[in-house]
This record gives C-alpha cells, structure tokens and sequence, in this order.
C-alpha cells in the first residue's frame, strides 16, 4: 500500500483521504486551485464511497469547503460559514474551520486558503467529522515558506546532479536535460501544498554554465516546472548567477552600477514574466566560495541586492540575497580571522540599504548547519532589513539521509530563540514580520532533500524532516514531537499497518530525540565540523578541517579544545548579539554547555553547568549516543511484518550502517582526546 507508480506516497497515500472521501463534500468557488480541491475531493470520494459536488443543490452535506463569494451555501453550512469568517478578512492563505449539526465548514477568501483548508481537514482525519468544533482561524505565520533545491542541470563532476542530495538524482533534471516527468512533479507539488511550502527555487546556488542558461535560453524548462506546480499554489524561484550579463548577455562587466548591466537585467527580468507570470523571483549566492559578485567591481552586497531588486520590482519578484559570504581560503595559522563573525561583519553595516523586495537571506547559524551552532547574531542585527532564515532539511552534516535524525527540535529551538531575552521577540518573528524589523518578514528557505529516490528521500524518515519544515514554517509555535504525530498518522494510517499503537510509539522511540543523538555521538559541545572531508563531510575526521582553509577549527591541544570567540581574549564574536546573550555568551559560568565549546577555549578538566567534565561529557556522550542508536535499531526491528516491508527493509538497512558510523565516529572521537588529554574515561571503557 502507499506507492503509486513505483514512488512511495509519502504522508499522502490513498488512506489517509478515508475518513474524506466518505463523506458528502460540497466544494464551492472559483479558480484553478479551487479546481484543484476539487479534483483532490473528487479522487478521494472515487476511492472512499462519498460524493463530490460543485453545485449547491438542496442535497444533504457533511464537508463544505467554501470562498467566502462563492454564493449561497445550504442551510446549516450558510449559518456556519457566517460564524466562521465573523472575525474579519482571513488572508490571501488563510481558512477557517468550524462544525456543528453534522456539518463540518471550511472558508476561505482565496483559493490558497481553501487549498491549505483541505490539507488541514485530511490531517485531522475522522476528527474533522466528529463533535462540534467552534470557528478556528488558520494562517500561516510566514507568507514566504520556501525550499531551495541545490539541483544542477548538469551532472558536476564533484558535487553530482543533486549537490548535498542524498535521495539520487533531482526530480527536475538528468545529465543536462530538464527530466519531463512532470507526474513526479506535480506528485511533490501536492505532497508540498500539504505540508504547507509554497516557493521552491529550482536550481543549485552555486550557478554554473549550463544552469546560467535556464534565466535565458532554456527558460522553457523553468515554466514547464512552474506550470506543473502553480495548481498547488508553490510558486517558481531561479537561482542566478551575478556574472549573468557577462555569461549570458555579452556585456564586458556585471557592475551593479552600470546602466548597461542594469537594462540587461531589467529586460531578461521581463522576458522571465512573460513567460512565468507568477514567477517568484531570484535567489542568490555571490561572493561566496567562488560565486561571482559585486566586490569584483567594488561595490557591496547591497548594491548587488539592489540591482537584481530593481529589476523583479515592477513584476512583483523578490530576490533572496544570501548572507553565507565569508572568506573560504583562510590561513590556520591566522588567529584573528574568524568564520563565524563574517556574515553580520558583511551584512549587519548595510542594514537599511536594501530595497523592499529584497530578502537577506540568514543560515540559522553563525557557520555552516552543524548539528548545533547559536542563532546567528545577523538575524538580531538588521532591523531595517527584511530577513528569512535558511534551514538544511538535506542531511549534510546531520547524517546524510543514512542516519535518522528528526531535525524539527533543532528548527523550533532556533524559530522559538529569543535574541533580545527571554520574553522578547523570537527569530521567527522576525522572519514573520512580527519582530522588531519590516512588517513583511522574509520567511523561511530551507534546502530540500528529495530526489528521484523511489522514497523521495533516500531514508524514508527523512520524510518526516521535509513535512515538519513546512509545517514550522507554517506555525514555528508547533510542538515538533505533535508535528511528528501528524507525519505519522498521515503517513502510517491505522488501517494499513498491523499495530498502529506500536508503529507510534516505535516511530517516537527511534525519532524524537534523533537529533540529541546525533549530537551525542559527533562533534561535542557546540564545536563542530569533525566532519571528513575526504568523504563529502560524513561520518568522523576530527582533525579533517583543523589545518584548512575554510576556517572551521576546534583547536584541541594537550590542555584543552575550543575556539575562544570572547570579546576578553578572543575573536570577539560574543559582541555581534545584543545583551542577554552577548554576556552570556562571554561567561565561562553562564554560556550554556551545549555551546561550550563554540564560544570557549577551555581546560579537558573544566566543569561543565551539568557538573561533568569535559572530557568526561565527551566520553559519557559519545558512549551513551552508540547505545541510543543500538536501541533504535532493536526498537526498529519489532516493526518488520508491521508496516510497509519495503519500508522497513529501507530502514533497517540505514540503522545498520547508522550504527556502524556512531561506533566509528565514538571511537575516533574518543581516542582522539584520550590521546590529546591522557586523561582517562572515570568509568573505564574502551577507549582505544
Ligand atoms: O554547507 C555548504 C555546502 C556547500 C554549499 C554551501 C552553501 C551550495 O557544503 O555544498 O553550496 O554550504 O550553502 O552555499
């Protein structure tokens, strides 16, 4: 059960429309993606023995899904609608719910929302159609609630089709070709709609020559996606390259300033909207590891933002600017030069420089997506400035889709990280737009991790990453372990599995706390980055990074490990947050364990807040988080003849290898700084 031509149904399959598809459904409005509810009410109604209806008859109802100008409702859903929209406009994606007398009632004002109104009565299955429920309003908290895919056109002779894709090759393209399996498509399309994502951009970041193509000569590939997503309202974003008048244009310069870069920009800009109307807009990556961008003309980010801003404005196209610029060909012996600092020392001088329709685009944290890093003080630091957070739901540093690690509690500590204190704004106020800066908030990105994996995601859990993306994005308040429920019931329906009881409390015991695992057996203390790089950065290397170039480094010596980014005797990065956390931050006492190591250099013999030592927190953790994964792969193993055998088969064979990297990666991290420290494990394990 679940697969649909060969693809695994994800949290869509067939059962989970049941309780839906059994009733008396009555859609109501206009437009294509009211259309699209229909067609969705229709299939499930085919399936599950009830009715689907467009025309308000006098023939009886259990589901009205209803724009609020759609005209007269029958009787109870008219009084029921009326109670349900009393409290004003509901938004261009908002709905609300409301049941009584048997009747359940969703309204909307726009065709997004009564899409988003359908997604939300199938997740709440039989309860939709049980008891009275009073008016609910439902919006999303951000209006932008993006995935990036670092898909190339072309096959990279490093980086693959997908670049940090774990899932095979990308559903959109195949050896420089756009692929055409527009099922496949519209498939993610419909499983995003319900997961609430509405933008993706369709291209890696880093740009090359072919993909520089697809603004000009092969945007036909670009509006054939868009064509094929539009009816689940997820709108088309392109990544481009800055160098595009030179590349693409035959310009001798790509210089912000100059009119002739500008009026190349303005009018390939113009042809993208002729041809897409709805198109998004731009996502950039310039000035970073190789990318080209505005310092060669000597001009700054803003200038750069700005050009590509002016020219998407008369459409209504917005350009996501990155902030992941920093200097990737550091010097190890060169003390001063801190990684972490680069972005708000880039960024946070041009606060009030960017036009409106330009996004800073942030990663969560100061680095690179580590398994833990602080909120990244850009996001505290540019009130004038629209700002959207990027997430990895890719697993490149948290396991590469082979290792289980559900990544929503990492996301909902930073959406819920107050930078102000305790009571102040969240993170995800200012990505909303209800923080301190611009009332239209940049939203959130996150990089995908599908591919053409028959799973979509190469680990079938991973799923459960790219369905809690969207569903924070959607409401960054939700409990990430309720999150997970949903993923569950809608992905596992009791009728299809052998002992649903069991699959939930399996699937908790193997997820919830994946991500703490993960951290356990890895880089300790908020150090980051013992990463292979051999090996595309999975499974140990401890000192992999330590004399390189990128300048990611834990500094371990005989005495002790850590990077001392105090303002005291440091980099000085604490000063980039405001107070509480920048004295936090600076306090040996009062900086949280987890972060230790980010933020100090500190002796093997220091006490941790938790009373442990260093050392000892690293040998206590990495032994603890092999037996967390142990567990997990004898937990997993009660679920054979219980769900999907191809599903369990997937998993299981991942748990293997799982465990396999944890051992490896407990080993070498724990001989490393016996070897370092010569102090030994007080518990006296193996240590080698
Ligand atoms: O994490 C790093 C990745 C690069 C990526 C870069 C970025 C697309 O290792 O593969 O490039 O981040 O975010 O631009």
């Amino acid at each position: 059960t679940g697969h649909g031509g060969g693809v695994h149904a994800a949290w869509l399959p067939p059962e989970a429309f049941a309780p839906l598809g059994s009733r008396r459904v009555l859609v109501r409005g206009d437009g294509m993606l009211v259309d699209t509810v229909f067609d969705e009410v229709e299939r499930a109604c085919a399936g599950h023995g009830g009715r689907a209806d467009r025309t308000a008859g006098d023939r009886e109802v259990d589901l009205v899904l209803a724009l609020r100008d759609a005209g007269p409702l029958p009787a109870p859903a008219a009084a029921l609608a009326r109670a349900a929209g009393a409290g004003g406009p509901l938004g261009a994606e908002g709905f609300a719910l409301a049941r009584a007398e048997g009747v359940t009632v969703v309204l909307a004002d726009a065709p997004a929302g009564l899409l988003y109104g359908l997604f939300h009565v199938v997740r709440l299955g039989a309860a939709a159609f049980e008891g009275d429920h009073p008016a609910r309003r439902h919006a999303p908290a951000m209006a932008r609630r993006m995935l990036d895919h670092w898909d190339n056109v072309d096959v990279h002779p490093v980086m693959g089709q997908v670049e940090r894709g774990y899932a095979g090759g990308s559903i959109f393209w195949r050896a420089g070709a756009a692929r055409r399996d527009l099922d496949r498509v519209r498939a993610y399309g419909r499983l995003l709609a319900a997961c609430g994502v509405n933008a993706i951009s369709v291209n890696n970041v880093n740009v090359h020559a072919t993909e520089a193509r697809l603004l000009t000569g092969r945007l036909g590939d670009v509006a054939e996606l868009a064509d094929a997503l539009r009816p689940y309202g997820v709108r088309v974003h392109l990544s481009v390259t800055f160098a595009a008048p030179v590349v693409l244009g035959g310009l001798p310069t790509a210089d912000p300033l100059d009119p002739a870069v500008r009026a190349w920009w303005a009018a390939a800009t113009r042809q993208v909207y002729e041809r897409i109307p709805d198109f998004g807009g731009y996502v950039v990556k310039a000035d970073s590891e190789g990318q080209p961008g505005p310092f060669t003309y000597g001009r700054d980010h803003a200038d750069g933002a700005n050009l590509l801003a002016e020219a998407l404005a008369p459409f209504g196209g917005v350009v996501h600017w990155r902030a992941f610029v920093y200097n990737h060909r550091q010097d190890w012996r060169d003390r001063s030069t801190d990684r972490a600092r680069a972005a708000y020392d880039h960024f946070a001088p041009l606060d009030g420089r960017f036009r409106d329709n330009v996004v800073v685009q942030a990663k969560f944290g100061p680095i690179d997506f580590q398994p833990r890093e602080p909120v990244s003080p850009v996001l505290a630091a540019m009130p004038a400035t629209r700002l959207a957070v990027e997430f990895q739901v890719t697993q490149e540093y948290t396991g590469q889709q082979q290792h289980v690690c559900y990544l929503a509690p990492c996301w909902s500590e930073v959406l819920t990280f107050a930078p102000w204190g305790p009571g102040g704004p969240t993170v995800a106020d200012v990505a909303a737009g209800s923080g301190p800066g611009p009332a239209t908030g940049g939203g959130l990105a996150a990089v995908a991790n599908v591919g053409d994996d028959p799973f979509w995601t190469g680990h079938p859990l991973a799923q459960a990453n790219l369905y809690a993306y969207g569903r924070l994005a959607w409401d960054p308040g939700l409990d990430p372990i309720a999150v997970l429920d949903e993923w569950i019931d809608l992905t596992f329906p009791a009728s299809t599995v052998g002992d649903p009881a069991l699959v939930r409390e399996t699937l908790h015991a193997v997820m919830d706390d994946s991500w703490r695992t993960y951290e356990r057996y890895t880089a300790p203390l908020g150090v980051g980055f013992m990463v292979s790089p051999a090996r595309h950065h999975y499974g140990p290397d401890v000192d992999g990074y330590e004399y390189s170039r990128w300048g990611t480094y834990h500094f371990a010596d005989r005495d002790g490990v850590g990077v001392d980014r105090t303002r005291a005797t440091g980099t000085g990065f604490t000063g980039q947050y405001p107070q509480p956390w920048s004295q936090v931050y600076e306090s040996l006492s009062d900086c949280p364990d987890e972060l230790l190591l980010f933020f100090h250099h500190v002796p093997y013999g220091h006490v941790l807040r938790s009373g442990s030592t260093v050392i000892q927190h690293i040998y206590d953790t990495h032994f603890a988080g092999v037996q967390q994964v142990a567990q997990m792969r004898q937990r997993w193993r009660r679920l054979a003849g219980v769900i999907d055998p191809a599903v369990h088969a997937r998993v299981a064979e991942r748990l293997d290898e799982q465990l396999r990297c944890a051992i490896e990666w407990r080993d070498q991290v724990n001989t490393y700084f016996f070897r370092k420290s010569g102090v030994p494990d007080v518990r006296g394990r193996a240590i080698h």
